[in-house]
């Protein structure tokens, strides 16, 4: 018998990085394929809170075992900025290319360039709330790279590499990336998991 787990995201980016991950025994349906095509809202302070945001939400409309995922970029020059507000960066409505634009030429000049990204993955599962997080330490390029993954990937340089995220296959960014250690750890509780 598998178990079917509602990842509560509209990105299909993240969908398919983590679709690529679960282990057997569960499957995985985004809110679209559910039908549930609300914009939910995010307005926590941490990624913590936005992450439990995004569950209650779609517990508030489905009753089903459900996931979600809060990122933030936080560079260090910066004060940890944008961090919470890195889907907004350059404004309401910004495109990926836009948040970029406006990282770069907020750093330019900046020599400490330093930077990390953060998960926080909030799952409910049988009535019980489990958190996990991830991260990884890199810093921001002075120009992008890469056509792969999307968000700040093109201007990520993670320390295990000298490739941006953007310039790895999704499977090599997984592997150091803050959503990929964030879910290898819900993957490992999943594995051991008992249902009741
Ligand atoms: P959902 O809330 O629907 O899951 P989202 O795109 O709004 O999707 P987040 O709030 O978690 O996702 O992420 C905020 C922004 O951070 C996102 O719009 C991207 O610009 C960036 N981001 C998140 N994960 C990233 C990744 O793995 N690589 C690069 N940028 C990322």
């Amino acid at each position: 018998m598998s178990i079917e787990l509602v990842f509560a995201t509209h990105n299909a980016h993240k969908a398919r990085e983590i679709a690529a991950m679960l282990p057997a025994g569960y499957t995985m349906k985004t809110l679209d394929e559910i039908g549930l095509h609300d914009e939910i809202p995010e307005t926590g302070s941490t990624l913590e809170e936005n992450s439990r945001q995004k569950v209650d939400y779609v517990l508030s409309r489905c009753t089903c075992n459900c996931f979600a995922d809060d990122t933030g970029l936080m560079v260090d020059a910066l004060g940890g900025a944008p961090g919470v507000y890195s889907a907004r960066y350059a404004g309401e409505s910004a495109t990926y290319e836009d948040n970029v634009n406006k990282l770069l030429e907020v750093m330019n000049g900046i020599e400490e360039r330093g930077a990390r990204f953060a998960t926080v993955i909030t799952l409910s599962l049988e009535g019980e709330i489990y958190t996990f997080t991830g991260s990884v330490e890199g810093e921001i390029t002075t120009s992008s790279s890469g056509e792969g993954g999307f968000g700040y990937d093109p201007i990520f340089l993670p320390q295990e590499s000298n490739r941006t995220f953007a310039q790895m296959t999704m499977e090599e960014k997984a592997s150091i990336s803050h959503r990929g250690r964030a879910f290898a750890q819900m993957i490992d509780f999943l594995k051991h998991y008992k249902t009741k």
